[in-house]
């Protein structure tokens, strides 16, 4: 099991990972800080596309040593995109990461139907937190793309994210399905969609995992929340990932966990070609390094 994101780090150097990272808009303090920190370990190669001059000001001004990185020099914000998706599109990258471009601006690319990453399944974003007041690692999705999902959107969504946590070698992760309470009720469609996943999860449509809801956040994360309120159910109180109504809920308890309870986070967009590093730009130069070894694991 496990308990910290540095964990991550174990694992990758077990598995002797070496990725290429394309890093579009590449003239970004945080992002490059990360990307060294992942460069000295020898976890990725890095192509930096971007404005090369205020990319070499950067890396001069903090002393980084990215002797053997390949610089593309770019101005125009879209064309980095362009260039970045299409060297992950062309598998000469293997990880796309965010720079200093908005994130909208980002996926509009990643979506391209020519030389985008779309695979025919919906591509969502997946958290992985260190909280300390909890007894290990706990993903949530999606907190950064999917804007309002509906019930097909939900199982792709959890699909992606179980195969992940499957891959981190977590044979039957337990999702807990958020709502506000967790009795159904006709006029909460979260509810609703929280039952019907479980009734699927139950009949094997959805696999490899087990799945609840809806549960209220409180009974999804503490045993005794469940307990006196009666409720019996495999994931409460031991989740390893929670599914958002939406992305408000998802950003604004993603952002409350980092901000009051200082939450170390990892996150990376998955379903795509590739997996794609999609920081923002409040994240910590840590985060952006952990989100770099979530992505070399995918
Ligand atoms: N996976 C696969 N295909 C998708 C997805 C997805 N998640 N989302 C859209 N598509 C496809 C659609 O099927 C369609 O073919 C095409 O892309 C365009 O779809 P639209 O018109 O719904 O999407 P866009 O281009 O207007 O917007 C897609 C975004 C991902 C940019 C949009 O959903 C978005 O802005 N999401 C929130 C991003 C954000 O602001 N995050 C910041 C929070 S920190």
């Amino acid at each position: 099991m496990f308990k910290k994101l540095s964990d991550l780090e174990r694992l990758i150097s077990k598995n002797k990972i070496v990725r290429t990272l394309a890093l579009a808009v590449s003239q970004d303090q945080y992002s490059l800080n990360a990307i060294h920190k992942a460069y000295k370990v020898g976890i990725v190669n890095p192509i930096l596309i971007g404005d090369e001059v205020l990319t070499r000001d950067i890396i001069k001004e903090k002393g980084y040593d990215f002797d053997g990185a390949v610089f593309i020099n770019e101005l125009d914000h879209q064309k980095c995109v362009e260039i970045a998706v299409k060297l992950v599109h062309n598998d000469e990258a293997q990880i796309l990461m965010k720079g200093k471009v908005a994130t909208p601006e980002l996926l509009k690319g990643v979506l391209n139907k020519e030389w985008g990453l779309r695979t025919g399944t919906l591509l969502s974003h997946f958290a992985l937190f260190e909280v300390n007041t909890y007894h290990k690692l706990i993903a949530i999705t999606d907190v950064a793309m999917n804007i309002a999902p509906n019930l097909k959107d939900k199982i792709a969504i959890v699909n992606n994210s179980v195969g992940y946590l499957n891959k981190m070698g977590i044979a039957k992760p337990k999702v807990a399905v958020l709502g506000a309470i967790e009795m159904v009720n006709e006029s909460m469609q979260a509810t609703l969609d929280a039952a019907l996943l479980s009734k699927m999860n139950q009949r094997d449509q959805i696999k490899n995992c087990i799945i609840d809801g809806p549960l209220a956040f409180d009974n999804a994360v503490s045993f005794e929340s469940a307990k006196n309120k009666n409720i019996k159910s495999a994931v409460a109180g031991d989740t390893d990932l929670l599914l958002m109504p939406d992305i408000e809920v998802g950003n604004v308890l993603y952002k409350t966990l980092v901000f009051f309870a200082k939450a170390k986070v990892a996150s990376v967009v998955l379903g795509a070609k590739k997996p794609i590093v999609l920081t923002s730009r409040s994240d910590s130069e840590e985060s952006k390094y952990h989100s770099i070894l979530l992505a070399a694991l995918a």
